[in-house]
């Protein structure tokens, strides 16, 4: 992306400063196992790095909730699916490892999914904003109403990591009857100095996102999730 800026001839890639140090450098793949051929141990009956994740506040008879580590795949033998019946509230979703992050950096995901129901991307990331160990963690909607796809569909998005914040997981994940299947996940640190233009080169080439919007728009968050962030995010789809 960085060679691809500079060739442009944008005045920034003169004088662009290195991204701020991380244990990963930018570019590299952050998820471990993102294409779930890995087994957790030697039962070999889940993905190694991934843990099933629901949440519901109903009362008497919550949502039925199956996750799989199933034996068809975009790539390679297996993927993940859950799905869910008996839909109340909440969201169920396959939780990748935390990652570190670098507050300020901008990040792209992107996953290969199929559905039979509208989903939604959102991320999960703990700060420590004045380093005393001690950390909150918050919530923000990247996009709500990802289309059901028949066939095995790529999504991508973005997110410019707020100020503090340590660790992140982004999770695909299904708020609704139906099912969700995901494989070939990425996500790559593309630095902290040349985020702002990254994000408008996503947003002006990616026009399938458009299409998303003129349907589906940010929804507000469940409790708990952070208005600023969700802020952000909206912005990014709306820009
Ligand atoms: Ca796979």
């Amino acid at each position: 992306m960085k060679r691809m800026l500079c060739s442009l001839g944008l005045a920034l890639c003169a004088g662009s400063a290195s991204p701020a140090a991380a244990s990963a450098a930018v570019g590299d793949q952050l998820l471990f196992n993102r294409g779930f051929e890995a087994a957790a141990d030697a039962t070999n009956t889940a993905p190694a790095g991934w843990t099933a994740g629901t949440w519901s506040t109903a009362g008497p008879t919550p949502p039925t909730v199956t996750f799989t580590w199933a034996s068809d795949a975009h790539t390679g033998n297996r993927s993940a699916r859950v799905e869910v019946s008996g839909y109340t509230d909440g969201d169920s979703k396959w939780v990748p490892d935390p990652v570190k992050v670098s507050g300020g950096a901008y990040y792209t995901f992107s996953d290969w999914y199929k559905s039979n129901a509208s989903t939604a991307v959102s991320v999960y990331y703990e700060t420590d904003t004045n380093a005393d160990g001690v950390t909150e963690g918050h919530w923000a909607n990247l996009f709500s109403g990802i289309p059901a796809a028949s066939e095995w569909t790529q999504y991508r998005t973005g997110f410019t990591m707020p100020a503090g914040a340590i660790r992140a997981q982004f999770v695909h994940l299904i708020a609704r009857n139906g099912w969700l299947q995901t494989d070939d996940y990425s996500l790559t640190e593309e630095g902290r100095s040349l985020a702002p233009i990254i994000l408008a080169m996503h947003d002006w080439g990616t026009g399938r996102l458009k299409r998303q919007q003129k349907t589906s728009g940010i929804r507000a968050q469940p409790r708990g999730h952070s208005t600023a962030a969700a802020r952000q995010a909206s912005a990014r789809h709306s820009g």
